[in-house]
């Protein structure tokens, strides 16, 4: 059996229902498409090539219908993630002969691995940005609604949840520059709002500004941000792009990057078909973001306790000398899923709310008051039940939220 060397082959992983014809024959189809086949012989490809560059399919497994696929790294121009999808999820996916193809998860070869620069910041420097002395998850938070406010109240409003203790303020994937919120005079009210309130507390405060759009225009945002004092800029990775990412990424401007991925569950939700998160949270560690949006387990979005595990684990471990990537939970989020939350996933996190402060009866001060005290009670291991009895915002919350 072949057995491929791990820094010469890009090892995929995937599972395979074949439609009309056998497994073996499907797996073979696919990695001829995905390298240097099509439906027919062809008198151009010659035995030079052949050697060179044919795809391998070394494991089938007909119980699993997980098949493993070797490919030359030759096959790949390094550096460049559009050229990846395109080889090894590309038309695979539309052939007759399959009925369902999920691309679970890529090894890739040092080599290649080395060939992207990865985040410029990474997990550590943003918690030692931060001065995190005390190990606890950062606190995050998303501005609601989601669209509608304007520059002055959303500057306000971030002011208050950055008082009330949150370290992070970003904008939701949805808002970038409309009529109501323009991009430069919200960067420039929420800054003057960070600057007040790392004033009045004494502490780090990070506005991160939704920068999606076109490529350029996209990097005008991120130059602006840049040359107005801000520490950190959002992007849609999916919607923008992984292109239009690494092209960021090349501007090396020492900004955050937040990488929100709006869109993934196109590729990501159904199990049987598509492309897990975990490869698409490897692609965007090579690409270069920051952090990443991995999931909660328990809020409202769809993703299971073993695959976001799976993905954070991948994020924060080492990887062929390129810098670790932190974690986001979000969606859903309030007091209550704190320590639940920090149980499964750890302290090496940030916790993203958004609903969950600004739908604090009291209002967003009293939403950030109670989210920060949910974390200070959880990480004094004290039950928030007992920490609610002399936290007033905590104690409203957690009435609140259980209904
Ligand atoms: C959360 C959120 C985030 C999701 C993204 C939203 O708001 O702002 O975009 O968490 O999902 O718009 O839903 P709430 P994921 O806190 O009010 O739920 O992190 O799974 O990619
Ligand atoms: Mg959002």
């Amino acid at each position: 059996m072949f057995k491929p060397d791990l820094k010469k082959y890009l090892i995929s992983t995937l599972f395979l229902e074949p439609n009309k014809v056998s497994l073996k024959q499907a797996a073979e189809s696919i990695a001829a498409e995905s390298s240097i086949g099509t439906w027919t012989e062809l008198n151009t490809l010659s035995q030079n090539i052949q050697k060179k560059l044919k795809a391998i399919v070394f494991e089938i497994n007909p119980k699993t219908k997980i098949i493993k696929i070797a490919y030359p790294l030759a096959l790949f121009e390094k550096g460049s993630i559009p050229q990846f999808l395109s080889n090894s999820a590309g038309n695979i996916f539309s052939m007759k002969l399959v009925k369902n193809l999920r691309l679970i998860d890529v090894d890739f070869p040092s080599s290649y691995i080395q060939s992207f620069p990865g985040p410029q910041i990474g997990k550590d420097n943003i918690k030692k940005i931060f001065k995190v002395t005390q190990n606890r998850p950062l606190i995050g938070l998303i501005m609601k609604p989601k669209l509608g406010l304007n520059p002055k109240e959303q500057a306000n409003l971030t002011y208050l949840c950055f008082i009330g203790g949150v370290d992070l303020v970003k904008d939701d994937e949805n808002l970038t520059n409309q009529n109501f919120n323009r991009f430069e005079k919200r960067v420039e009210y929420c800054l003057k709002a960070q600057r007040r309130a790392e004033k009045e507390t004494g502490r780090i405060k990070i506005c991160v500004f939704n920068i999606t759009a076109e490529t350029e225009e996209m990097i005008k945002r991120a130059k602006l941000v840049k040359k107005m004092g801000g520490r950190a800029i959002m992007v849609d990775v999916i919607t923008a792009g992984f292109a239009a990412l690494q092209t960021l990424r090349k501007q090396n401007l020492g900004l955050i990057i937040h990488a929100h991925r709006a869109m993934h569950s196109v590729m990501t939700r159904n199990k049987k078909h598509g492309i897990s998160m975990l490869v698409l949270a490897k692609l965007l560690r090579l690409a270069g973001v920051d952090q990443l949006h991995t999931g909660t387990i328990i809020g409202k979005m769809e993703g299971g306790e073993e695959d976001v595990l799976k993905i954070n684990n991948f994020l924060t471990s080492p990887w062929a000398g390129l810098k670790p990537v932190l974690p986001i939970a979000s969606g859903g989020l309030h007091p209550e899923l704190v320590p639940k939350l920090m149980k499964i996933l750890g302290r090496d996190i940030i916790m993203n709310f958004g609903g969950g402060v600004h739908g604090h009866p009291e209002g967003t001060l009293a939403g950030a008051k109670a989210v920060y005290q949910a974390v200070e009670a959880t990480c004094q291991n004290i039950p928030l039940k007992k920490y609610a009895k002399n936290h007033h915002e905590l104690f409203i919350a957690l009435e609140h939220f259980k209904k």
